[in-house]
């Protein structure tokens, strides 16, 4: 018998940061907790996102409640993988999916399986001793570049803002840390300017702790984020301090019967928002951009990966982690990054099998936090163990968020001179 047999699995019902239930698992090895984790939850979802099961009982949590993905973990998940090694990930990872049988784990929910999925390679590194991002990989070394989403819209924010994310990403710290000063140094310069054009209610913050402005457009949020960054005496430029980044979301303003995309009360076909794209990168650095276009138009994405050459292109409602669609998206030069949310996919890993394949095909790979998370950090050990160099997860305010940055500090204090800050290499820094 294997010391890291596992003799048990529980789960239970928890609330997320916006209050909704979410799932709560954990692994037993030896009739000790080893891993325990939280499932995360977005809003702005896109359509081919694995299944999220909820009760759909509009008696309790309005029909959010997650009690049947705990009772899919407790008993056929549970029954399914008791005795078996909590470091044979992979065979976990599939026996589940193979046990749910749907190709978007509808039937057990990709909230039940990612939960014990996330837990049982906690257990894994318990039983091992070393911290997950040493397990997961002992090569581990790069720490990430914060895309910081200073100003929200769209569906995370209750503003008149489409584009979801006006982000700033501090490429020139020495290291983590510094890029975390350097957020803070800015957000307060920021907090100021805002304050001084719309008053103080306007520093109300989204869900994942940008100001939620009554700001419109796409020029506006740039000029405030240009003067915030020089108020705080950053340069902002490629091989500067900072560049900027969107995520535009723009599945979630594009009509899909008109094929047009309304932004600030404009209506644009599609290459006239790409120009507008444009123009915007002609006059500010832009580092990267995420969701330029609708989810389903694979071309488009191939032409703004063209249009802007100097700009990474991120797809995340177009891939959703699945290794599927970002195969279609290769194959059509569409996009050349993509966002890794292990929800999407609802497997660790299948996740990992989409990045190896991003990787492969020279495509970036930027880890995500999703708009509803609870305060498990998990994503920062995986963000070092893919070395990918690039996360998002929100401001470094609201406990969901910092608990990411704070560990991301830890990490970098445990790895000591081994640790390398992607900064301008943040594309492909391994
Ligand atoms: C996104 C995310 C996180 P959500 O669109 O990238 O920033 O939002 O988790 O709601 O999908
Ligand atoms: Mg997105």
């Amino acid at each position: 018998m294997s010391s890291r047999q596992i003799t048990d699995i529980k789960a239970r019902e928890i609330l997320d940061c916006r209050g909704w239930p979410t799932v709560q698992a954990d692994v037993y090895v030896g009739g000790q907790l080893c891993g325990r984790a939280d499932v995360p939850a977005g809003r702005s979802t896109g359509a081919h996102e694995a299944h999220v099961l909820t009760d759909g009982d509009p008696k309790r949590y309005r029909g959010l409640g997650v009690k049947k993905a705990v009772a899919n973990v407790c008993g056929p998940i549970r029954d399914a993988l008791l005795g078996m090694d909590a470091a044979a990930q992979r065979k976990i990872d599939f026996t589940m999916i193979e046990l749910d049988g749907t190709a978007n784990k509808s039937k057990l929910g990709a909230n039940a399986i990612l939960g014990v999925s996330l837990a049982v390679a906690r257990a894994g590194a318990a039983c091992a001793g070393v911290p997950l991002y040493q397990y997961l990989n002992p090569c581990s070394h790069v720490l990430p570049v914060p895309l910081m989403n200073f100003l929200n819209g769209g569906k995370l924010t209750a503003n008149d803002l489409e584009i979801q994310e006006f982000i700033i990403m501090p490429v020139g710290a020495e290291n983590y840390a510094h890029a975390l000063q350097m957020t803070t140094e800015i957000n307060e310069c920021l907090r100021g300017l805002v304050i001084d054009k719309y008053g103080i209610l306007a520093t109300n913050t989204g869900d994942e702790g940008g100001f939620a402005t009554p700001m419109r457009g796409i020029w506006e949020p740039f000029e405030f984020l240009q003067r915030a960054v020089e108020k705080a005496g950053y340069k902002s430029g490629f091989g500067e301090d900072v560049v900027y980044a969107l995520d535009c979301a723009a599945t979630h303003w594009h009509d899909k019967t008109t094929g047009l995309y309304t932004l600030d009360g404009k209506q644009y076909e599609r290459d006239a928002l790409i120009d507008l794209y444009r123009q915007v990168a002609g006059k500010y650095p832009l580092g990267s951009m995420e969701d330029p276009l609708d989810e389903e138009d694979f071309d488009g994405f191939a032409k703004v990966v063209k249009v802007l050459p100097e700009t990474q292109i991120v797809g995340d409602d177009l891939f959703v982690t699945n290794v599927d669609r970002l195969r279609i998206g290769v194959r059509r030069g569409a996009a050349n990054a993509m966002l890794f949310k292990v929800n999407q996919i609802g497997s660790l890993s299948q996740a990992f099998d989409a990045a190896e394949f991003a990787y492969r095909n020279g495509y970036g790979v930027q880890v995500s936090e999703r708009s509803g998370e609870t305060e498990d950090a998990l994503i920062s050990d995986l963000v070092v163990t893919l070395n990918s160099g690039q996360i998002k997860t929100g401001m470094p305010i609201r406990g969901e968020r910092t608990s990411k940055h704070n560990r991301l500090l830890q990490i970098e204090g445990e790895l000591g001179s081994v640790a390398t800050y992607a900064g301008h290499a943040f594309r492909r820094p391994r």
